[in-house]
């Protein structure tokens, strides 16, 4: 165990497993894996997508837009979703079955009725923070391992993001799963490389955690 290492498990929520209102597709296969490297870490950090019910990444709330439409925000282009994670609901709720580390921190994205936020540290006007860089920095982390859902979108932006903020980033592979619309796991990985945003598999880890 090395305290300056954190892991990030990115929104394992029911609303993302295969049942939910933003199927990715066997998203439950992240649970296992995840449930096996959790007690290498110190420190657990759960994110959360957590949006009212009026919120603008929802399709519902655009008069002639439909799901998977994509539209132009003040800050840049948004995809419109299908009501998911509406706060304080059941699909909003971590997965019954993903174990919750003893010091694990939660944070909540996506909270805002008019900002989206894919990632962790900042929402999608790349401003507004969520506070986990600050107390990961707090605490003396360097380097972040990530995993969960959905690989293309909030684990990409939330890893891009860990990155560009100075720690040293690493996505658990096999612990995430993938929306994976026009190709975008592959046109992520891309970014990862190109940012030096490394991967690995839990089968690495009681190696390097
Ligand atoms: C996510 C789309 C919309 C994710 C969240 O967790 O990857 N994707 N909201
Ligand atoms: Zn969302």
């Amino acid at each position: 165990m090395n305290l300056n290492q954190c892991l990030i498990i990115v929104d394992v929520q029911n609303d993302f497993l295969s049942h939910g209102a933003l199927a990715v597709p066997n998203g439950e296969e992240v649970i296992a894996p995840i449930n096996d490297i959790v007690d290498l870490f110190d420190t657990v950090v759960y994110t959360q997508d957590w949006h009212p019910e009026n919120h603008i990444s929802f399709a519902s709330n655009h008069s002639d837009r439909k799901i998977l439409d994509v539209i132009e925000l003040d800050y840049g282009t948004q995809v419109l979703w299908p009501n998911h994670c509406v706060e304080n609901t059941k699909g909003a709720e971590l997965a019954s079955n993903l174990k919750i580390a003893s010091k694990a921190h939660f944070v909540k994205k996506g909270i805002h009725s008019q900002i989206d936020s894919y990632s962790g540290f900042l929402e999608a006007d790349r401003k507004t923070s969520t506070g986990l860089a600050e107390w990961l920095k707090a605490r003396g982390i360097k380097q972040v391992f990530i995993c969960g859902l959905a690989t293309d979108f909030c684990v990409s932006w939330t890893a891009l993001d860990a990155k560009n903020l100075g720690f040293d980033v690493l996505v658990i592979e096999d612990a995430c799963r993938g929306l994976d619309i026009n190709d975008s796991i592959k046109q992520e990985k891309l970014k990862w490389q190109a940012n030096g945003i490394k991967v690995t598999s839990t089968e690495k880890l009681p190696h390097i955690a």
